[in-house]
Order: structure tokens, then sequence, then C-alpha cells
């Protein structure tokens, strides 16, 4: 199919509650959607960039503008477009994968509503259902925090995900485990902030039993993983260095995790995502689905992918609820701990027109 054009939004949402992480804290999200429309009709993309460049090189400001710029005036001069095609059309743009991943995103919503098939089933979705965890944010103290992860378990959550760093580390996941027990699936976050002299550090979290410890060490600093993955018995988890199914295979021939994070912002696309989870499969590493704090749209979506087979572990595809009071599309709720794989044409889900209204601050509209 041939674009009639693309639609680029900026909209805000405020977050329940700050998100407090190693890299910074959020309070709002700042947020790129796009919309392609096509003769038959349009698809939703939403980009997992954040407002400031401090989880990864991409930032929103700087995603609408190799948009702008560069990646739809790409796709408008194409003849010729198809999910499957948009990486290589998109391909003389070095890098960039979070806004490449919501225009692929888009392309192939559009094409599978044309197709009357969901994202789940074009995947290759394995159950109807998923098991949900929920990242949990640096707080300003303990007790605090074991009333924020008390309200998780009792929300039905199957699995926490602590944020740490260094001085929020052994303390809070020992306060956690003595509060809920053994039994509780437990993990942690550490988003790049440790280096390999923190070795006795990251040791004392041993035995805790926790299912993983999630990028501790810097982005481009694979060998040190493998290196930090001899010395602790928590196993290794990959989320900012793993941008590629390319890169999963490097990581995973070095040694330096056992287990994948899998965002598809992160690695360019949920085409990508898909290779992703085929070569961990391949390797017998599990994977589970990452989070982005996205919007009903991206959740979608996630969820969907979540649904693969070799999503063997809980992701970070929590309710709606989570982060937003009030969601641009119908809201994911959590049942037993479960969210629904949207079974409906393409994501399943389409933003309410008054809610999306009603955060929109920014709208453009690119045409050949
Ligand atoms: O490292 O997984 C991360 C949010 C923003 C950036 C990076 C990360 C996160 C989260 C939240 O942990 C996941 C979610 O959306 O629930
Ligand atoms: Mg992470």
């Amino acid at each position: 199919m041939k674009l009639s054009g693309v639609e680029l939004l900026r909209i805000r949402m405020p977050l329940v509650a700050p998100f407090r992480t190693s890299f910074g804290t959020q309070d709002v999200r700042e947020l790129l959607l796009v919309r392609v429309v096509t003769p038959t009709g349009e698809g939703w993309g939403e980009c997992v960039a954040l407002a400031d460049p401090h989880y990864s090189s991409e930032y929103v400001d700087g995603a609408e503008h190799v948009m702008r710029d560069y990646l739809v005036p790409a796709l408008l001069r194409a003849e010729e477009v198809s999910a499957h095609r948009v990486a290589q059309i998109l391909a003389p743009v070095k890098g960039h994968r979070m806004a490449k991943a919501a225009l692929e995103m888009a392309v192939l919503d559009a094409e599978l509503r044309a197709r009357d098939t969901s994202f789940a089933t074009a995947l290759g979705s394995a159950r109807d259902s998923v098991p949900c965890g929920v990242s949990v944010g640096i707080m300003d103290s303990i007790p605090q925090l074991i009333d924020v992860v008390g309200g998780y378990v009792d929300a039905g959550y199957a699995r926490i995900k602590l944020k740490i760093a260094p001085g929020w580390d052994v303390d809070p996941v020992r306060a956690v485990r003595e509060r809920f027990g053994d039994d509780l699936l437990l993990q942690v976050d550490a988003n790049t902030a440790y280096t390999l002299s923190d070795v006795p550090q990251l040791q004392r979290l041993d035995p805790f039993g926790l299912l993983l410890i999630e990028q501790p060490l810097e982005e481009e600093d694979v060998r040190g993983h493998a290196e930090l993955a001899r010395h602790i018995s928590t196993p290794i988890c990959l989320d900012e260095s793993i941008v590629s199914a390319r890169s999963a295979a490097d990581a995973i021939a070095l040694g330096a995790c056992r287990i994948v994070n899998i965002k598809p912002g992160r690695v360019g696309g949920y085409l990508e995502a898909r290779r992703v989870h085929d070569v961990c499969a391949a390797h017998g590493v599990p994977v589970w689905c990452g989070g982005m704090l996205e919007t009903g749209l991206g959740r979608a979506a996630n969820v969907a992918l979540a649904s693969l087979p070799g999503f063997t572990l809980p992701g970070d595809t929590s309710a709606s609820d989570r982060f937003y009071r009030t969601d641009i599309t119908e809201p994911f709720v959590l049942d037993a701990g479960r969210l629904r794989v949207p079974s409906g044409p393409g994501l399943g889900v389409t933003p309410i027109p008054e809610a999306l209204t009603e955060v929109t601050t920014r709208k453009s509209w690119l045409d050949s």
C-alpha cells in the first residue's frame, strides 16, 4: 500500500505517582503517537522514547524531529509500504530505533486492521491472557516501599520488580522478602547504576533468591556483564544492552545474560522483538516483555507480544491504572494477576477521541 499521510501527536499524561529510577524521576509522561492513514483506513503507533535521554540516547523531541525530517518523508516516498518493509525503507537512517518502531507499529496496525487480524495472531500468540508484573520505583523510605508493594500484591500482581541504585538495594530487598516471604516472585532493575567495583555489594543480593537482576552495568558493557556473572548467583537479565536480535545473540554467546527483557521500541519494532524472542528461544533463554509507561496502545501490543511461547516470565505489562488515572484507550484491568490479550483487528484497541483530545498538546500532519 501507499501511505496517504502521517499524523504526529504529542500528548502529556500525568502519572498517578512519581516514578523514580536510578536515572531520574518522572511525574508526567510526555509521549509521541503516530497515526498513519492509508487509502483503506488508519493505524496507530506509540513511540516509547522518554522526555530526556537518560534511559536511552533517544528522547521524545529527538524522535519527533527525526520522524518529521527523515523517517516519515522516506515512508511517504515509498510506493509500496508494508510493515515488513518499513525497517528496510528506514535503514538509511542510523539508529533511532524507538522512532522507527513507532512507525512500523502504526503500519502494522493499519495492515492488520485491513486484514481483520490481531497483533497476537500475527506475532504468533500462544495464549489469550498473560500474567503481569509491576515495576516499583525507588521510594523515600522502606515503610513507604512496603506499603506500595503491599498494594500491588493485594491487587494480584504475579511478580514485583524493585528499582535499585547504590544506597537503595540490599535493605529494600531484605525488607520486601521479610514482609512478603520467599514465594513472592521478586526481581530488581539497576538501569546501569553499578560498575564492576560493586561486585561485593551485588553479591549481598545473592541470598534473597531473586529471579534476576536487570542491567546492573552500562549499556555497552556486555563483556562486563559476563564478568559479573562469574561472581554473583542472581541471574543477569539485560535490558538497555539488547538493541537487536543480533545483540541478543552476541550477549548470550558471551555469557552476559541468562534472561532477556524485550522492549519492542528499544529493538526497533515488534517484528524485531519477535526475532529477539526467536533467538532467545533457540538458546533456551527465557524472555519477558518490558514496559515504557505505555498508554493503552503500546500496552495492547506489548500484551500481544507477551503471549508468545518464549515469554515464560511475567512482564512489566501492568494495568493501565499502574501509571494513569485515565488511559487514552479502554483501560487494561488486572484480572487475577493477568491481562487479557486483545483479539480484535490490529491492536484491538483505539484511542477514545475525547480522552485523546484531553491530553493532546500538539498535532502535525505530513503528506506528500
Ligand atoms: O528499565 O524497565 C526499565 C520505565 C522506563 C524506562 C525504563 C524502564 C522502565 C520500567 C517501567 O521499569 C516499566 C513499565 O512500563 O511498567
Ligand atoms: Mg529495565
